[in-house]
């Protein structure tokens, strides 16, 4: 399902293709910090292998997605459709979320798999568009990792429901510790152990309507269910990604996302957080805080100090995510288990 024809279209006359790849793929890495490229380091098209040419040093993890129709059961025992992002093989999840990591600039290889039964075309908030991919087929999308911090990859096409049918993941940058970049660490974080959390909030409503191929009302928007890492409490409280399991004394980084619509207020029971970024932009402004804003499409970083021992719940400060189709206590309550 390689799609290199469209990479060596604008290929300059004359000029040496590793030198014009190089220069293409600066120019998108500056201009956006993502970029996907299609098919490159397929060698097998008999395209220059531009990737393996520039990054030879660097294995390549292949990380593998399906975005595939998924069924949930809630405790009232409701069953919602969702279309989610599915990892396969050994890619790994918080939760059920598929969780990516790469170090800046470095190439994040994904070979996507589209079970939904229409177009879908992955995107990076607040980054580069990747290509479509029609019902069933498979392409390997090979995406440069953003600057440092925490990103979303969803769905273009899907648009504001993109969100509510669940089809999200994570990207994470993070400098390597030794070794690239001259052995550079961390500008901004030191911490121990880092957790995902990625809020979702879906209107019964809007995930059935697209799931029998309809289109919902998009003028009205009432969420009813609210999963964190694709959970509700209380299986947040045993998912080894979604419980904060940490150590008096260690600092938590914990990657905060909203990939639903509702402006979050994520309240900490037993401790105060320290916002690092919002949006991968750095933040000194902000003490430290029992609340903190998340809203929609919004990633925020906040380091945790873990000061006392205990079990404490983490949720967002409306009852309403704390239910599950209404039903208390589920939802997006998820703990902090310190020892
Ligand atoms: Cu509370």
């Amino acid at each position: 399902m390689s799609r290199q024809e469209n990479q060596s279209a604008s290929d300059p006359v004359g000029v040496d293709p590793v030198e014009a790849g190089r220069r293409r793929f600066l120019q998108m890495a500056v201009a956006t910090g993502i970029a996907f490229q299609l098919g490159v380091g397929t060698a097998d098209a008999g395209q220059p292998n531009l990737i393996k040419q520039l990054w030879q040093k660097q294995p390549l993890q292949v990380w593998m997605l399906e975005a595939a129709r998924i069924e949930q059961t809630f405790s009232d025992g409701s069953i919602l459709p969702y279309h989610r992002y599915r990892a396969l093989g050994s890619t790994p999840v918080a939760g059920s979320v598929p969780v990516l990591t790469g170090a800046p600039g470095e190439i994040l290889r994904v070979r996507m798999r589209n079970s939904l039964s229409y177009t879908i075309r992955p995107m990076i908030v607040g980054g580069m568009l990747g290509p479509t991919i029609a019902p069933g087929e498979v392409v390997t999308l090979d995406l440069v990792v953003p600057t440092e911090g925490t990103w979303l990859l969803t769905d273009e096409l899907l648009g504001d429901a993109a969100g509510p049918m669940g089809l999200g993941a994570v990207i994470i940058s993070r400098p390597h510790k030794n070794g690239l970049r001259g052995g550079r660490r961390s500008s901004v974080l030191g911490y121990d152990r880092e957790y995902v959390l990625l809020y979702v909030d879906s209107d019964d409503r809007w995930n059935t309507a697209i799931d029998t191929g309809l289109l919902p009302d998009y003028t009205t928007y009432e969420p009813n269910y609210h999963t964190v890492n694709n959970l509700t409490f209380p299986d947040t409280a045993s998912d080894p990604g979604t419980l904060i399991t940490c150590q008096v004394g260690e600092r938590v980084l914990l990657r905060m996302c909203n990939l639903g619509w509702v402006r979050q207020s994520v309240h900490f029971h037993g401790y105060h957080v320290d916002i690092q970024r919002i949006n991968n932009q750095p933040q000194s402004i902000f003490g430290p805080k029992d609340t903190i804003p998340l809203p929609g499409h919004t990633t925020l970083e906040a380091l945790l100090t873990v000061n006392q021992p205990g079990v404490f719940p983490v949720h967002p400060h409306s009852l309403t995510t704390t239910t599950d189709n209404g039903l208390y206590i589920g939802g997006q309550i998820t703990l902090i288990s310190a020892t």
